[in-house]
């Protein structure tokens, strides 16, 4: 975008949304995280396309937290990554080690970089029968240890927070008794509760299949959101878009758990057929997703507890891993610009007057039809940072050199 072209697409929002919107737009630009997955740089869907990796792909975790840190110094929003118990701190892929994380923790440091979520692994060698509520009491326990593990890790260098996606399930009706599989799991996780630090968050994932296709244990909102009351305080759900059947409504569970006050997260990304984990784009679903965090007060709360973590889980297999993750960040700002947009007594007014279509129509002229792209521009300009990150990206030559680098 030309100087010309981000002045006088701001003109036209001012006149449009009005100056006090646009500058809170702003504002919330510039003040927006988000954390990045390391899974995202590195091979991960073994199998497909015979184990294609896109051109310099990274092999190690030291070269996954150089691409973290190119995105975070030309995007700015990302300086906190994402770790797996298994993939990132792991000899062997059984079990995890903390020198590990701790070696990691200052490869992440000297690159500007903080290590945040961590997730234990339930899904590697092993997991065929389950994790948690596996019918072999010593592989239960194995996942155990690597859950309270990683509660150690996240309380010690992480930022205090454990996402948990179960794996299990069923493929056959009768193949195990779904009453059983539940029980195990609640168990499994009281006694992790237990034995975690209650200062670590743990946030519950669901998903509605895969690898079970005809159960899952933890298949959606309700059954994360039973078990995050069920176990305390420093428990709650964490929302990954692609998780759920086709057509859900996913800004109303956005919603209904923010009404219910428990602390939950957000996996982001995009799917078109099932959990695709694409890149996020910038969707009519997203800026309402966004509508709900911005006025549900859950993104910038002056209470910190109040705030939801928000974290992109992505990786496909097939695009360039930077550009993809850079699009996911730029897609992101773009919806919960269009989302600080919105003028709530405005809608109130039409909503209260029940003047339905005029309320969906002023709805969608800020979360569909808003070009808040000189917005992002001028944040990022205000941040010294680039206004296009791809053309600064392409310029850089770090493509290139890690071609290089990485072909040896
Ligand atoms: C499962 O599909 C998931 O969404 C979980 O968040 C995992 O941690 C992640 O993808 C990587 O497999
Ligand atoms: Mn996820």
């Amino acid at each position: 975008m030309t100087e010309k072209q981000i002045d006088l697409g701001i003109q036209q929002l001012e006149l449009e949304f009005g100056t006090g919107y646009v500058k809170k737009a702003l504002e919330n630009i510039k003040k927006f995280k988000i954390e990045i997955p390391s899974w995202i740089f590195g091979n991960f869907g073994g199998g497909r396309f015979g184990d294609y990796m896109p051109p310099a792909g990274a092999r190690t975790i030291e070269e996954k937290l150089d691409d973290a840190a190119i995105v975070h110094k030309l995007m700015g929003a990302s300086d906190t990554v994402a770790m797996h118990m298994l993939w990132d701190f792991s000899r062997d892929g059984m079990d995890s080690d903390i020198e590990i994380a701790q070696h990691v923790n200052k490869e992440a440091k000297a690159r500007g970089l903080i290590v945040g979520s961590i997730s234990p692994t339930y899904f590697m060698r092993g997991s065929q029968r389950g994790s948690l509520s596996s019918p072999d009491d010593k592989t239960q326990k194995r996942y155990i240890e690597q859950t309270v593990l990683s509660g150690v890790i996240a309380r010690e260098i992480g930022s205090d927070l454990v996402t948990i996606w179960i794996p299990d399930g069923s493929l056959y009706p009768g193949q195990i008794e779904l009453r059983s599989a539940q029980e195990k799991t609640r168990a499994a996780l009281t006694e992790i509760k237990n034995r975690i630090d209650k200062k670590v968050n743990v946030l519950i994932e669901y998903k509605l299949f895969e690898p079970g296709t005809y159960s899952t244990v933890v298949s959606d909102w309700g059954s994360a959101f039973m078990l995050a009351q069920q176990l305390g305080e420093n428990f709650g759900v964490l929302v990954d878009l692609g998780h759920h059947p086709h057509g859900t409504n996913v800004e109303q569970i956005v919603a209904r758990l923010i009404g219910s006050g428990i602390r939950c997260g957000f996996h982001f990304n995009t799917r078109y057929a099932a959990d695709d984990d694409h890149s996020v784009e910038p969707s009519g679903e997203m800026a309402r997703i966004f509508y709900e965090l911005v006025s549900g007060d859950v993104l910038f709360n002056s209470n910190a507890k109040k705030n939801w973590a928000y974290m992109i889980d992505q990786c496909s297999a097939r695009e360039n891993r930077i550009h993809a993750i850079m699009h996911s960040i730029d897609s992101l700002q773009i919806s919960l610009a269009r989302a600080s947009l919105l003028d709530r007594q405005v809608l109130q007014q039409l909503q209260n007057s029940d003047e339905i279509i005029l309320a969906n129509r002023y709805f969608n002229s800020a979360l569909l039809n808003a070009d808040v792209r000189p917005i992002i521009a001028v944040a990022r300009q205000e941040k010294n940072l680039p206004v296009d990150p791809f053309a600064a990206f392409i310029q850089s030559g770090y493509q290139q050199k890690i071609e290089m680098e990485r072909s040896k």
